[in-house]
């Protein structure tokens, strides 16, 4: 007896097995086992650095710390979107991005501004 539930249920288990397999070789890596890093602080009102150099091609985590008041990242041109402290995998084209702040953090938010390169 081969019931249609059991069908189901074994289909839906291979869909599964299937999407671990797949999953497993695309290149979207996580935070833990990206292959390079970077690390933006936020203060009132600047980053900590001017630059920021990170590896083009490769699963980069870029992680982003305040270290006073309560500031966010975008970096254009990417999709790189930190609101608040946070940490997430990007793999970038060479080029150089502007990086802002993107909470209004009060008086000094239009300065803070500094550049990724990616290279
Ligand atoms: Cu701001």
């Amino acid at each position: 007896m081969f019931s249609s539930k059991k069908v189901v249920t074994w289909s839906f288990v291979f869909v599964l097995l299937l999407a671990v397999v797949t999953g497993c070789s695309s290149n979207k890596s996580t935070v833990e086992d990206a292959e390079a890093e970077v690390t933006i602080k936020s203060s009132n009102w600047e980053f900590d650095q001017q630059t920021y150099k990170v590896p083009a091609g490769k699963d980069v985590a870029i992680h982003h710390v305040n270290d006073e008041g309560h500031h966010g990242i975008t970096i254009k041109g990417t999709n790189v979107k930190i609101q608040g402290d946070g940490s997430v995998v990007a793999n970038l084209k060479p080029g150089e991005y502007e990086i802002i702040c993107d909470i209004m953090c009060g008086t000094g938010h239009d300065e803070m501004i500094a550049t990724l390169v990616v290279e």
